[in-house]
């Protein structure tokens, strides 16, 4: 079983729903056991000088038995599922569910259709911070969650409540 930790964002549609439903997808496509689950965040958007809506980003941390590759294209399955579609869409730009593999136990692959670790991770607050808050103490390319949000402002990042 490989330790799995992944980012999903939003800023389209109801995202906090489309995150439910997508766990639950997760889980079950990848005959996955949800091992973590941070509270979902609304993050600034970054990255895209046109105005788009504010995001909102959580992480999760599963265990499963797929192959890094398999894994990616069931995440891109489900982006699908939800709505997501990368031909009509620009880099960066809103999108209704972004799924991405943060890291794979200690996995190093270089390809760009996957490169593991993820390679922006450490550029990402809107990933760190719900990363610190399932697996601080994780350290990914030889840096701890925790050492590398430090580093970052994390102004205007909003941890929204659990829903009742
Ligand atoms: N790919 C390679 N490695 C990976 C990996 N580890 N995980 C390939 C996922 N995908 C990986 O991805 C583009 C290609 O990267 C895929 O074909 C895949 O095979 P994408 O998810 O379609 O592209 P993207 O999301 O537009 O770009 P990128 O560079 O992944 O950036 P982000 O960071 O995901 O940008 N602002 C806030 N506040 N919150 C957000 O969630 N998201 C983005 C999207 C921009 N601004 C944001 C947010
Ligand atoms: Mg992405």
């Amino acid at each position: 079983m490989a330790d799995v930790l992944i980012a999903l964002g939003g800023n389209v549609g109801d995202v906090r729903a489309t995150f439910q439903k997508a766990i639950a997808n997760i889980c079950g496509m990848t005959q996955g056991a949800l091992l973590a689950r941070s509270s979902d965040y609304s993050t600034p958007p970054w990255g895209d000088e046109q105005q788009q809506a504010a995001f909102i980003n959580a992480c999760i941390e599963i265990e499963t038995d797929l192959d890094p590759h398999a894994l990616l294209f069931t995440l891109h399955r489900i982006e699908r599922k939800f709505g997501r579609d990368r031909t009509n869409e620009r880099r960066w730009g809103p999108r209704t569910l972004d799924l991405d593999l943060i890291a794979y136990d200690d996995v190093s692959i270089d390809k760009p259709e996957l490169t593991l670790p993820h390679p922006r991770l450490f550029e990402r607050v809107f990933v760190l911070v719900p990363l610190a808050e399932i697996a601080p103490d994780r350290v990914i390319a030889g840096r701890s969650i925790s050492a590398a949000l430090a580093q970052l402002s994390t102004r205007e990042i909003e941890r929204l409540p659990d829903p009742s």
